[in-house]
């Protein structure tokens, strides 16, 4: 007798099924016009405003920043143009009780979350007063190992939820960073303890010079929720509309106590990697460069915004302007702070020094002072 084939039994089958559900969502196509108007989350004209603000201040704040250092006036420095929709647009749906765990390329949210300008600026250069964060601001110094924010913030989330607060977690990689381990012991480890926690892939197609595609078989980043039991959502990242509404939805979930989300933004870093020497030109083409340009999250947003009769060229030339000055004033402020020297870190690193270190610290007060 023929055994019954278990219609159950098909992996490849069940794969394809569930890779074929995550579509990339968007809400603003690449003319500014609305192309799903459901999911429109209807911001007032001056949320609109400031959030239109916010992407092109933050856009002189990378062009500023990228002469600064050519210049020798800043150090470490991770370019952001491309990927405004996707830090600003999720960073607006966020509120000042909500923690942040950035990235070394998440600088534009901290800063929006409160971070000064000036501090930003020390930290690039390496000053330990750029990661003093001033009280009351709920974000961590930017994660230069990859990956490793992931489960801080599973920590981060579970202390909130603890303590009974309205907050989230929230924290941003790249798509490299999700091909760490720390990447899914942090998703699961939300999930099981449904945190108020919201994990956010940048996918802006490279890790330096890796291209996403490679660095794993999965057809979308969105989709290792799965496995986790938690939602994963592809969202176009250079569409603010697109982001910002999937961003105020993993927020609601997260307080009510749903748990935890995975956003994947599709996005693009135009710049190189870092200031440090990448040339982005040995691994991209001009072509490939020039198509995500055309999707630019100003570009769309502006002419959106154009048509609403709620923006214009004198409205941007006033932020760029204000940029400008305000940039200016917190590089002063950091070169006006004094220089580290070795005393300030042992002073800082103990409550009390241990002998060994008393000795050392004598012998280089003696030194700094002359
Ligand atoms: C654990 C660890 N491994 C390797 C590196 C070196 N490294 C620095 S940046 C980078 C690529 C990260 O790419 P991605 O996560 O996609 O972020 P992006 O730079 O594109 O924002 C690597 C491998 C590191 N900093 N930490």
């Amino acid at each position: 007798m023929a055994s019954k084939k278990s219609k159950q039994f098909d992996p490849v089958g069940t794969l394809q099924d569930i890779e074929s559900k995550f579509e990339m969502f968007q809400v603003l196509n690449e003319e500014g016009e609305i192309v799903n108007k459901d999911a429109d989350p209807n911001l007032s004209d001056e949320e609109l405003q400031e959030l239109m603000r916010r992407m092109v201040y933050t856009r002189i704040l990378d062009q500023r920043s990228i002469s600064l250092n050519r210049q020798g006036r800043l150090g470490f420095y991770a370019p952001t143009a491309g990927q405004e929709a996707s830090q600003i647009a999720s960073h607006f749906a966020l509120q000042k009780e909500d923690y942040i765990l950035p990235g070394y390329r998440d600088v534009p949210q901290l800063i929006w979350h409160g971070w000064p300008l000036h501090q930003a600026f020390l930290f690039s250069r390496g000053h330990f007063k750029g990661n003093q964060m001033p009280e009351g601001l709920n974000v961590l110094p930017p994660q230069i190992i990859i990956g490793a924010q992931y489960v801080q913030t599973a920590g981060v989330a579970l202390g909130l939820q603890k303590r009974n607060k309205k907050a989230v977690a929230v924290t941003y990689t790249g798509d490299g960073g999700s091909s760490q381990g720390d990447f899914y012991e942090g998703i699961n480890f939300a999930g099981s303890y449904r945190s108020p926690a919201i994990f956010f892939v940048q996918n802006n197609q490279y890790a330096i010079s890796t291209p996403w595609e490679l660095q794993t078989s999965a057809q979308t980043i969105a989709q290792k929720a799965v496995a986790a039991g938690i939602p994963g959502v592809l969202v176009d990242g250079m569409d603010p509309l697109a982001v910002y509404a999937v961003t105020r939805d993993a927020r609601k979930r997260a307080v009510d106590g749903e748990g935890p989300t995975l956003i994947e933004t599709l996005c693009y870093r135009y710049g190189p990697h870092t200031m440090a020497g990448d040339d982005p030109t040995r691994y991209r083409t001009s072509e490939t460069d020039s198509e995500w340009e055309k999707k630019d999250p100003l570009v769309r947003f502006r002419k959106y915004l154009e048509a609403k009769d709620l923006w214009s060229e004198e409205k941007e030339n006033e932020v760029i302007e204000q940029a400008k000055e305000e940039i200016k004033a917190a590089v002063k402020q950091a070169d006006n702070t004094p220089k580290q020297k070795v005393t300030d870190l042992m002073e800082i690193m103990y409550d009390e020094m241990p002998q060994n270190l008393k000795e050392q610290y004598e012998t280089y007060k003696a030194k700094e002072s002359k």
